[in-house]
This record gives structure tokens, C-alpha cells and sequence, in this order.
């Protein structure tokens, strides 16, 4: 056997059914090896090595298998940094094969020579380079236990090119494949003896629990035990930004969103006033504490965590409580562990109180979400979205980029009985993922509609996938908001107190021509008018289409994100909603 048919045999025994990838000089053996294979294993061809990283990390998060891609030496290498790094610090399990230069060139002066393995050191659990044909089984094995274990996260194999073309007699390796391996979490880990009384005997004394679930109750599929967890105990839970989705949007004790950007007032309010806070699956960093400022009431003493990576326990404050584990395995322990003598009733006042303060946001947002204006508002966009979507009603995947995007579809989605799985990458927070991801996510689920919200700063980093989109049929429903700007580092100029505001304005792209050139369905939404009628449109539409939508820039408005409103003299955890400005008065460049 070749080398690179004992790679794709083993991809194959892993129950790999589609890699993604760009092909390159020093691919082509991997290539035919695939083609022998193709009805066996799909190859999803990219346009872009960034693209096809956040193709698999978007198949990842959105089912339970880990995502595997492909570039050629060099450039494809140094273009697959930015989504495994991604990959790697949102712990998804992503696969990254580098298929490289031939050993025997190793240092000579080759073309796109580069210590590859060396390079993806630093943002993944696992990055070597396969030195013999006969190693890669081993290293395969060893690569999925490593990103589907424990938390998940990146592996970077390069490959040489005459790895891929030894012969290697498949009798004298093993070609087995570990099944615990071939979905994530792989071993899943509980609690210590003891722990789970211990937090019952926490929520014994606690008059106000609250459970926030973090991006690690999504990636340990974790929703359905900490639904029934809840709703046993009584205990309302709030969301992180990568949370979201962990709840039915409609479940009555779901409190909406809690951090810095796009957060609600009343989930906010909730983790100010909860004298008991249960951490799951969550990093407790920057936008969650809003750089440590918030909340103003310490959560020191108040909180308990549970977390698959033992470093981040107690990493924020210190701890009534912390459990190492996996999030669905340890909350199914507590659900188990449910003590006799306590009652589904507890709390009540509790949660009146708080579904009181959801309510009053959830009138003012009514409001707020029906104004006129043009450019349109973008709270107009979110609103026309949710009707347009609970007419259609079928499951959707979310997948939202940086910019005016992500406040703001957090803030003012609702979701109603609709189905939604979520992929907005917090890592590092990348432009253009949001369009690729939708190839990705639609390859993890066929049966729910990708829906990419994106910038115009991002459309033009991804609009090559476009053809991507096309070519391959994906039935994706993209919302472009077209602001000509880098729209949220205008605002934070104008946060700043001044109006000039530098190298942040582009031409606005003409995304609906953009679109039609690529062959795709699209209409231009000026008004409220032409938006309501598009997105219907768009969701009868059975193709991949494109929403051209004209919108108010964040550097004209106060977008909801917590520090900005603070820093602008706003009562960010005001339920009133009302439209907030900028400072002035302070000179450019002061
Ligand atoms: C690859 C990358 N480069 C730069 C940034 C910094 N950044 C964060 S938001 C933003 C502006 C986004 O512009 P756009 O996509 O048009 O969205 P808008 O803010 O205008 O709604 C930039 C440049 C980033 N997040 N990612
Ligand atoms: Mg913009």
C-alpha cells in the first residue's frame, strides 16, 4: 500500500466521511489516494486554505465528529494558521494536514520549504511531522485521541510527499482505529466522589442560583442534560456569547445573554444579584467579566465551575466549588444525584423576579426592533430576521461574524420554537469565517439551513467561497451588512470623543451584483420594506442567495455592547432601551 492510501484508509476507519482542503504541489499523491476512495470519503474543495479550516471547524462544532483538512507546503501552510489556531483556543477538534515538501529536500533550498510542524506548535495540543510511512497509523490514532480527548482541540500533521509515495506492506501495521476516538468528547471524564453533594450542598443554602452555560456545554452536546437539570432544580440559567444555544430559545428559564458584547440587560442583572453561580463549560475571560470590571458585585465566593480543563478552574476567582470533568457527564451526575428532600418549587421569587426584568427588555426590544430608518437600524435587520424565520420555521445553523453582526443578533434574536445551532468563533474573533463556515456546517447537517451574517469588511476576506457556494449547491442564506466600514473600529474611535476617524471607510461593495456575477440568488434591502420582502424570499428560495443589506454603521450609533455604553456615561444594565450617542468634544489624535 502507498502511504497516502494507508492515510486515507485510516481517515476512512475513523469514520471520516468529508475532508476539506486546497490542493497543492506536493498534495497530488493525497489527491488520487482520496479519488480511489471518493465513493468512501467526500473532498470539499476550498478556495482558500483559511476557508477550509473554517469549514471544519464550523463541521465540528455543529456535530460530534472532528473536522479534517488539507493544504500543500508553504503558503497553503502559513494560510491554515489563522482557523486552526481558532479551532484550537474554541477547543474543537480539527484535524489539519499539511501534505509537504518530500524529506529528501530538507534543507537544500526547496521552494516553500518550512519547519511546519515547528510552526503550528503554539496553537494546537499536537503538531509533528510523520518521518516514515509505516508511523502513520499510529500517528493517526494518536492525532484523534488527541483533539477529540480531553479538551478538544487542534492537531497539524505534516506529511512529507515521500511519505505519502513509500510502499508499506499493511500486514506488518495496524490499521485500527480507535471507535471512542471517532466522535468528541472522546473518554468523557465525571466528578470526584463527593463533588455533586458538595454543590447540593451549596444550592441548599443558595436563595438565588443562577447556571451560566458556556461554549463548553455546546462542544460536550451538553444542552438536554443541563435542560433537565434546571428545570428539576428550578434554576434559571444565562449564556455566554458561545453558549448560546444551549437552551431552547423559548425554554421559560433561558435568561438571555450575559458579558460585554451584545449582552442582555437582565442576564447581566441576574449574575449581579445571583448569590450562588455555576460556571459550565466556560473560560471566564475578557468579554464574559467585560475586562474584569464586571460583575461590580465580585463573584468572588459566589461561584462554583465545572470544566473539562483543570486550568481554568478557579483561574477567574476563587471557587465555593470546582469540578473537573465533562460538562454533560457531570451535570447528568447532578441530575442523578438530585437529593430527596428537594423539591422542583424552590426559587420561585427568585425566578419571577427575573423573568419580570426579561419581560420588560423583551417589550422595550419590541419596540426598538420595529423603528423605521434608512440606512436601516440594525436591531430592524434582527427583528425582520425573526419573523421572516418563525414563518419559515425550519432549523437553522447561525453563523455570525465580528462586527455589527454579533451584538447585535445576540441582543435581539429570537428564535421562538425554531431549532438553531450557533458558530461564532471567540478565540480570536476572525472576519470572513462566518461564509465559509456555511459550507461547513451544511456538510455537518444538510437537513438545517446555514445562515451567515457577516460585515462588508468580512465579505470581501471570504467573497472567493462564493463559487464555493455554488458549486456544491449549499442552500445558504447570507446577510451582508453593508455599512462601507470597518464599522466597529469606527466606533471605537468615536468612543474616543472625535469624528475623524481613520483608516476605516471602503466603498461599500455592490454585494447583490457581487453575488449574481458568482451565480447566486440576490436582492439590495434599503428600506424595511424590501428587507421583509427578501428575507421571505430568501428563506423560500431552495439555493445559496445573498442579502445585500444597507445598514446604519456602529460608528454612527452605540452598538449594546456593556463597556462601550459604560464608557460613554450609559447605564449599560438599563431594561429602558434607549438609542445612545457618542461623546464628543475630545480632539483627533489627542
Ligand atoms: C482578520 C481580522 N482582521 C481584523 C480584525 C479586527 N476587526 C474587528 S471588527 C472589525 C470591523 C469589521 O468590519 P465589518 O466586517 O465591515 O463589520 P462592521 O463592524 O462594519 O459591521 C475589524 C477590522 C478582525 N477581527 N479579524
Ligand atoms: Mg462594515
Amino acid at each position: 500500500m502507498l502511504g497516502a492510501d494507508l492515510l486515507v484508509q485510516m481517515l476512512i476507519n475513523y469514520g471520516v466521511e468529508v475532508v476539506f482542503g486546497v490542493p497543492g504541489d506536493t498534495s497530488v499523491p493525497y489527491y488520487e489516494a482520496l479519488q480511489r476512495r471518493a465513493g468512501e470519503i467526500r473532498h470539499v474543495l476550498a478556495r482558500d486554505e483559511r476557508s477550509a479550516g473554517s469549514m471544519a471547524d464550523a463541521y465540528a462544532r455543529l456535530g460530534d465528529k472532528p473536522g479534517v483538512f488539507d493544504c500543500p507546503s508553504g503558503a497553503g501552510a502559513l494560510y491554515s494558521l489563522p482557523p486552526l489556531a481558532e479551532a484550537n483556543g474554541s477547543a474543537v477538534p480539527v484535524i489539519l494536514l499539511t501534505l509537504d515538501l518530500p524529506l529528501k529536500s530538507e534543507g537544500r533550498g526547496a521552494l516553500t520549504e518550512l519547519e511546519t510542524a515547528r510552526l503550528f506548535e503554539p496553537v494546537t495540543k499536537m503538531s509533528v511531522q510523520v518521518k516514515a510511512a509505516h508511523k502513520l497509523p499510529e500517528t493517526l490514532r494518536r492525532a484523534f485521541r488527541t483533539a477529540c480527548a480531553g479538551r478538544p482541540g487542534a492537531v497539524h500533521l505534516q506529511i512529507p510527499k515521500d511519505v505519502l509515495t513509500a510502499e508499506v506492506d499493511p500486514a506488518a501495521v495496524s490499521l485500527h482505529a480507535e471507535p471512542e476516538c471517532r466522535t468528541f468528547p472522546a473518554y468523557r471524564a465525571g466528578a470526584a466522589p463527593g463533588a455533586v453533594r458538595d454543590w447540593y450542598r451549596l444550592l441548599a443554602a443558595s436563595r438565588q442560583p443562577l447556571i451560566v452555560a458556556g461554549g463548553g456545554v455546546n462542544r460536550s452536546r451538553a444542552g438536554a442534560a443541563l435542560e433537565a437539570l434546571a428545570t428539576r432544580l428550578n434554576v434559571p440559567v444565562v449564556c455566554t456569547l458561545t453558549g448560546q444555544g444551549a437552551l431552547p430559545g423559548n425554554h421559560p428559564l433561558a435568561m438571555g445573554v450575559i458579558g460585554d458584547n451584545g449582552y442582555h440587560p437582565h442576564a447581566n442583572r441576574a449574575l449581579e444579584e445571583a448569590d450562588l453561580v455555576l460556571f459550565v463549560g466556560s473560560r471566564i475571560g475578557s468579554v464574559v467579566t467585560v475586562d474584569w470590571t464586571f460583575p461590580g458585585n465580585s463573584l468572588h465566593r459566589r461561584a462554583a465551575q465545572i470544566d473539562i480543563d483543570p486550568g481554568h478552574l478557579g483561574n477567574a476567582f476563587e471557587n465555593r466549588l470546582a469540578i473537573a470533568g465533562d460538562a454533560r457527564t457531570v451535570l447528568e451526575q447532578m441530575l442523578e444525584g438530585v437529593p430527596a428532600d428537594l423539591g422542583p418549587a424552590r426559587h420561585r421569587g427568585w425566578v419571577r423576579h427575573l423573568e419580570d426584568d426579561r419581560a420588560r427588555f423583551w417589550d422595550q426590544a419590541g419596540r426598538v426592533m420595529a423603528l423605521d430608518g434608512e440606512p436601516l437600524r440594525p436591531e430592524r435587520v434582527i427583528g425582520e430576521f425573526n419573523r421572516s424565520l418563525q414563518r419559515c420555521g425550519r432549523a437553522v445553523h447561525l453563523l455570525v461574524d465580528p462586527g455589527t453582526p454579533t451584538p447585535y443578533l445576540s441582543r435581539f434574536l429570537r428564535l421562538g420554537d425554531v431549532p438553531a445551532g450557533f458558530v461564532i468563533t471567540r478565540a480570536f474573533g476572525a472576519l470572513g469565517v462566518a461564509l465559509p463556515a456555511a459550507v461547513g456546517a451544511w456538510q455537518a447537517d444538510p437537513r438545517r439551513r446555514p445562515v451567515a451574517m457577516f460585515g462588508d469588511g468580512s465579505f470581501n476576506m471570504a467573497v472567493g467561497e462564493l463559487e464555493t457556494l455554488v458549486r456544491l449547491e449549499v442552500p445558504a442564506l447570507l446577510m451582508l451588512f453593508n455599512n462601507a466600514c470597518f464599522g466597529w473600529i469606527k466606533g471605537l474611535h468615536r468612543l474616543r470623543g472625535h469624528d475623524a476617524c481613520f483608516g476605516v471607510d471602503f466603498l461599500p461593495p455592490r454585494g447583490q451584483a457581487i453575488a449574481e456575477a458568482f451565480g447566486l440568488k440576490a436582492w439590495t434591502a434599503r428600506t424595511p420594506a424590501q428587507l421583509a420582502a427578501a428575507l421571505d424570499e430568501a428563506f423560500d428560495t431552495p439555493g445559496p442567495c445573498l442579502l445585500d443589506i444597507h445598514v446604519e454603521s456602529m460608528g454612527d450609533r452605540l452598538p449594546p455592547v456593556f463597556s462601550w455604553l459604560r464608557k460613554a456615561g450609559e447605564d449599560p444594565l438599563a431594561l429602558d432601551l434607549r438609542d445612545a450617542r457618542y461623546p464628543r468634544g475630545r480632539p483627533a489624535g489627542a
